[in-house]
């Protein structure tokens, strides 16, 4: 069979969109009794022809407008932001003495704060030390394999041009790793979390992230293992930490740390505190954009559509989570809650003709293009003319940038690749999967997201960086949108072949290569750890972009294996999707 289908990872051209270029291309679709609609509505469409409508039929919002306005925090003023100031003078100078003392202390402590959410408090000092551990005389010879994979692990996710070789010391003359690691399951764990910042053709990281999860796997049946670090050990086999979401690890992390027998007091209240006191911000955020979303009437007007503004919140929520980027989260609600709309118009809604038509709006940006518009495109066309002109607003007049020209273009360039899906669902065309990715990786929306995140952040932009964005986008941006589709795609496709949707990856590459769909889920998966190799890489030293938008990319791909890690989070969001909102946004970290 043919599994081993090489993914073209890299040459994925930005300008050209692949349309069928010939009827004959348009293959009937083999072996799919799709079609299955849900929900017919015949409506009129233009010039008056009767328009056959899917419907998606899709739950109702879980989060009501009145009780989003209902939230509300003690965790704000004085008092709380005095005691936090105080701990945080503490922390810096613990961490300052520690580093002094025991290099490897140093390194426990910037794990824990990374982890329990309160690092960015203490962004200089934790360079600075890692810098200094960087430098000292190498050390690694005497160090367990614990100490070793901590210190690779935090140097190189910083930046730090750390060689594989460190872990070779623990390999035997056939250049394997050494069974008797097998017996160290701290070891081990440590091990495992660093082989995921490895990059492309890293074999000894391979073997050792291959190696740690069997021989993991193997000690979590050992009856005598320490029950806590077993619980350490199914999270992190579940999904590494290197993938995981800061904010949503950090609520967990504050319970798993307050249970450690060596924690640190300091540092636990400050990490519910400031849990808390972040937490304030965040429910201020999204109760505006609550009353903006309400004030739209999107919700109302088009009942055939997802109304999904807290889970859209979610998204810039799990991208950045610091106090400082509130208008980049808010903006980027605004963008989520319209593209998600503006999908299902495409997916579920319009019929073809009113699909080009709107298509074509959006490429001229021109309210005169709205004219010929259905009233449900209207009033979506105007919201999304209406709130994209205004962003670009305060960009003019925040920090004098001329912002338009690129969200017109990313919201064309979506536009587009939604009507070729379109196409190809009308035409009964199934592409081949390279065909499917050339578009699906903008069809996603993470191009989209990231080009306003990029403007979001007014420290981040430069002329060169922005310039570069128009031309095509950088490959950050399209790890992190293959990353996104196919985890979307993982756990979504299933229902929107269901409802009558184009085939996604994974029957794209079923239709291919014949492989039954389990094995062609394992594929993507296997594509999506390939391409955090590729992410690894790119987002490391000397990217022409931000810290913080390299952390927003690689952030927007946590979050989509997170939102569809059990199905559909975002689409039908069940359990755990609402017990993730409420002990972000709802609950704060109960302080006793
Ligand atoms: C698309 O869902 C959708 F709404 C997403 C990806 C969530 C919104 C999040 C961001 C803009 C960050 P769906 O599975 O319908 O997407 P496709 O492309 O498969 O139709
Ligand atoms: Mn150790
Ligand atoms: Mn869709
Ligand atoms: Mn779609
Ligand atoms: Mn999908």
């Amino acid at each position: 069979m043919a599994l081993s289908l090489v993914f073209p990872i890299s040459p994925y051209s930005t300008a050209t969109l692949l349309y069928p270029s010939s009827a004959s291309q348009l293959a009937p679709i083999h072996g799919r009794s799709l079609r299955a609609i849900r929900c017919i509505v015949v409506a009129d469409g233009p010039c008056n022809q009767k328009v056959i409508r899917r419907s998606a039929n899709y739950q109702p919002p879980i989060w009501d407008h009145d009780y989003v306005q209902s939230l509300n925090s003690k965790y704000v003023g004085d008092v709380y932001e005095k005691r936090a100031a105080k701990l945080k003078e503490d922390v810096k100078i613990m961490l300052e003495k520690v580093v002094d003392e025991d290099p490897l202390d140093a390194l426990e402590m910037i794990d824990d704060l990374q982890r329990l959410g309160v690092f960015y408090h203490f962004k200089d000092e934790i360079e600075r030390v890692l810098e200094r551990i960087y430098n000292m005389n190498d050390k690694y010879n005497n160090e367990d394999l614990h100490a070793t994979a901590l210190k690779f692990r935090l140097l190189r996710q910083h930046g730090y041009n750390v060689p594989q070789d460190v872990f070779k010391k623990f390999t035997n003359e056939t250049g394997n790793l050494r069974s008797c690691l097998c017996e160290d399951t701290k070891g081990l764990l440590y091990l495992y979390e660093a082989s995921y910042l490895s990059i492309d053709g890293e074999s000894l990281l391979d073997e050792a992230r291959d190696f740690t999860t069997r021989n993991l796997k193997e000690n979590l049946k050992k009856k005598d293992i320490d029950q806590n670090l077993a619980m350490l050990v199914r999270h992190s086999l579940e999904l590494p930490l290197h993938w995981r979401v800061q904010r949503l690890e950090a609520r967990r992390f504050i319970d798993v740390y307050e249970r450690r027998q060596d924690m640190n007091s300091v540092l636990l209240e400050l990490a519910k505190l400031d849990f808390n006191m972040v937490q304030a911000n965040h429910q201020q955020e999204v109760k505006q954009m609550s009353r903006w979303w309400r004030s739209t009437c999107l919700g109302k007007k088009l009942s055939f559509a997802r109304d999904r503004l807290m889970e859209s919140f979610f998204w810039p929520l799990g991208m950045n989570f610091e106090p400082q980027f509130g208008y980049f989260r808010r903006m980027s609600t605004k963008v989520c809650t319209l593209m998600t709309i503006i999908d299902d118009v495409y997916d579920v809604y319009g019929s073809l003709e009113e699909l080009e038509l709107f298509t074509n709006a959006v490429e001229r940006w021109d309210i005169s293009a709205m004219e010929q518009l259905p009233d449900y495109m209207k009033i979506c066309f105007l919201a999304l003319f209406n709130s994209t002109n205004e962003m670009a607003y305060d960009a003019l007049k925040e920090q004098g940038l001329h912002i338009i020209s690129h969200l017109k273009k990313v919201w064309a360039d979506i536009c587009k690749s939604y009507l070729l899906e379109a196409k190809w669902y009308y035409n009964r065309y199934t592409p081949t999967f390279e065909e499917y990715m050339n578009n699906a990786w903008i069809s996603i929306s993470a191009p989209l997201m990231l080009v306003h995140a990029y403007f979001f952040d007014s420290k981040s932009v430069t002329k060169e960086a922005s310039e570069c964005l128009l031309e095509s986008y950088p490959n950050i941006i399209r790890w992190s949108s293959i990353i996104f589709r196919l985890s979307d795609d993982l756990g979504t496709s299933s229902d929107e072949l269901r409802r009558g949707d184009v085939p996604k990856s994974i029957q794209c590459y079923m239709h291919e290569t014949g492989a039954p769909e389990n094995d062609a889920r394992e594929h993507m998966k296997y594509l999506i750890g390939e391409t955090w190799k590729k992410m690894n890489e790119d987002g490391g030293a000397n990217s022409l972009f931000t810290k913080t938008f390299v952390g927003n990319a690689m952030n927007l791909a946590r979050m989509a294996q997170c939102m569809y890690q059990y199905g559909d989070g975002y689409g039908a969001p069940g359990n755990e999707t609402k017990y993730r909102a409420l002990s972000l946004v709802v609950n704060p970290v109960p302080l006793m």
